[in-house]
């Protein structure tokens, strides 16, 4: 997969030099390359924003340095690209989302900044506005890094082991349980005894419950009760005995 990322900060981007993406890139399963805004100006100064039609407070992202960088980058000929902009605008990113994207074949990630970017970029170059949720950033450069981490990491042979990739989509919907390791007894705090007997129909109960009890507590958004087992709603019910 080719990604193309264009931003007015290109070396904020040197994030994804590390990590899985790092080697994602190195192995040529990603070819990421970040690109200046800046050079597809033409004016002295360099001009990527200016007041706003209509007035109000702050600038706005000018359409045609935005509009340039898509055309230098769409090789005539190439694979269609996919055109995204972070916006606080957008639809929410989501696994879903990060699934679809990983199946393009080129990808430009245009980044906003200041009050907002000029609509015809997402009218004009079809560019899909997505936000990374629901709290404010200082611009799109950290949407960006999210949604390509999140993207790449699902390209096949990217992550190391393959059956932690598929595992995911087979996941239950619910909050992971706690994890444990060495030593068995750190400041006082010790590693629940369950785990440490080797019963396994014990371990997988025990871990089975703590996700239902984590996500009810935390996330109860996630809980699809109509997808649990009698079992698993009798527990939750022990939980939330009023619920
Ligand atoms: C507080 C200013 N807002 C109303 C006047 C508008 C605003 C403009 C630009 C708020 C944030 C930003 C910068 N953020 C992004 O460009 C952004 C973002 C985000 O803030 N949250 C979640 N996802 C994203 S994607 C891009």
């Amino acid at each position: 997969m080719r990604i193309d990322i264009v931003s007015i900060f290109p070396e904020a981007f040197t994030a994804l030099d590390v990590s899985v993406v790092g080697r994602a890139k190195e192995r040529g399963l990603a070819d990421i390359a970040v690109h200046d805004l800046r050079d597809y100006t033409h004016d002295r100064h360099r001009q990527v924003d200016d007041v706003p039609y209509g007035g109000g407070p702050g600038m706005v992202m000018k359409p045609e340095p935005f509009f340039e960088a898509v055309d230098a980058l769409t090789r005539p000929g190439g694979p269609a690209a996919r055109v995204l902009l972070t916006s606080p605008q957008g639809r929410r990113f989501d696994q879903p989302t990060a699934e679809r994207l990983a199946r393009a074949a080129h990808l430009i990630v245009l980044c906003g900044r200041y009050e907002g970017v000029d609509e015809r970029v997402a009218i004009g170059l079809g560019a899909e506005e997505i936000s990374i949720g629901d709290y404010i950033l200082t611009g799109g450069e950290l949407a960006a890094m999210v949604i390509v981490d999140a993207t790449v990491r699902l390209i096949p042979g990217v992550v190391g082991d393959e059956r932690s990739v598929e595992a995911e989509s087979f996941t239950s919907g619910l909050l992971d349980y706690p994890h444990y390791t060495r030593p068995v007894e750190y400041r006082g705090l010790r590693v629940p005894e369950v785990l440490l007997g080797g019963h396994h129909e014990q371990i997988r109960r025990w871990r089975r419950r703590e996700q239902l009890r984590r996500t009810l507590a935390r996330r109860p958004d996630l809980i699809v009760w109509d997808a649990l087992s009698d079992e698993d709603r009798a527990w939750l019910r022990e939980e939330a005995p009023e619920g």
